[in-house]
């Protein structure tokens, strides 16, 4: 955490030739809050990421906590494939599930923190009622599926929107901004009003820049957006 800030590394954006060096630079970064994992089913969102076997191994590994972004199909279909553990939060999509509100119970009887993720072009209407029964929303600020992908500036708008309907509701859920999250798109995400930051290729897992060279960089980044 940096000035109240969640910072969550997202595992998918690993060297996969060269897991060791990443994570042993992962466990210098003192500020790391989570590791952020991205399970993709090939049906909700394209493409394949890690599936609970990789996932498990990791997490048996290590102490951080977990930070899980199901963007697949009907995800109760796996919830019980993952170690979770109390400190973690699982990620839902509203779009993705065909009974939000009885998934966030099952996810809450698991331990885990709950979360609820939008697409970029979801409106917030859709949190109206289990925005009280939540402790984390995922605003996507790419489409969900791939690292390395554009910024969708209209997202910043949306934080914004979320981070006031929270203050008027005495709410104390966190915003997550995840998709090309990194030093120059930081400042606004931060005034705009996140509070958990996912670091992947843009930001963190950068080739030649050391990740505590990155980290110091998003930490000033960080430092902008507060002032
Ligand atoms: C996207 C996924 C994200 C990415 C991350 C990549 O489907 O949910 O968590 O892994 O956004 O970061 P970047 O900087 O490559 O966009
Ligand atoms: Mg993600």
């Amino acid at each position: 955490m940096y000035k109240n800030i969640y910072l969550s590394a997202s595992i998918m954006c690993v060297n996969w030739l060269d897991t060791a060096t990443d994570f042993k630079n992962l466990s210098k970064i003192n500020e790391l809050d989570y590791y952020h994992y991205d399970v993709v089913d090939g049906i909700f969102a394209p493409d394949f990421t890690m599936g609970s076997s990789i996932i498990n191994n990791i997490n048996n590994n290590i102490s951080i906590p977990s930070d899980y972004h199901l963007m697949v199909d009907e995800p109760k279909r796996i919830f019980e494939m993952f170690n979770i553990k109390k400190s973690d939060m699982l990620t839902i999509h509203q779009e993705s599930s065909r009974n939000l509100h009885r998934d966030l119970v099952s996810i809450r009887k698991l331990g885990a923190k709950v979360g609820v993720a939008l697409s970029p072009s979801t409106t917030l209407d859709v949190l109206e009622y289990i925005i009280e029964d939540i402790d984390l929303v995922i605003l996507m600020t790419v489409n969900p599926g791939f690292k390395g992908q554009k910024f969708i500036p209209q997202v910043l708008n949306k934080i914004n929107k979320l981070n006031i309907m929270k203050k008027n509701n005495n709410l104390t859920f966190k915003i997550s901004v995840d998709g090309n999250v990194n030093e120059s798109t930081i400042p606004e995400i931060v005034s705009a009003g996140a509070d958990v930051l996912v670091l992947g290729s843009s930001g963190l897992f950068i080739e030649d820049k050391s990740m505590i060279e990155s980290i110091e960089k998003i930490k000033f980044a960080i430092d902008k957006g507060l002032k």
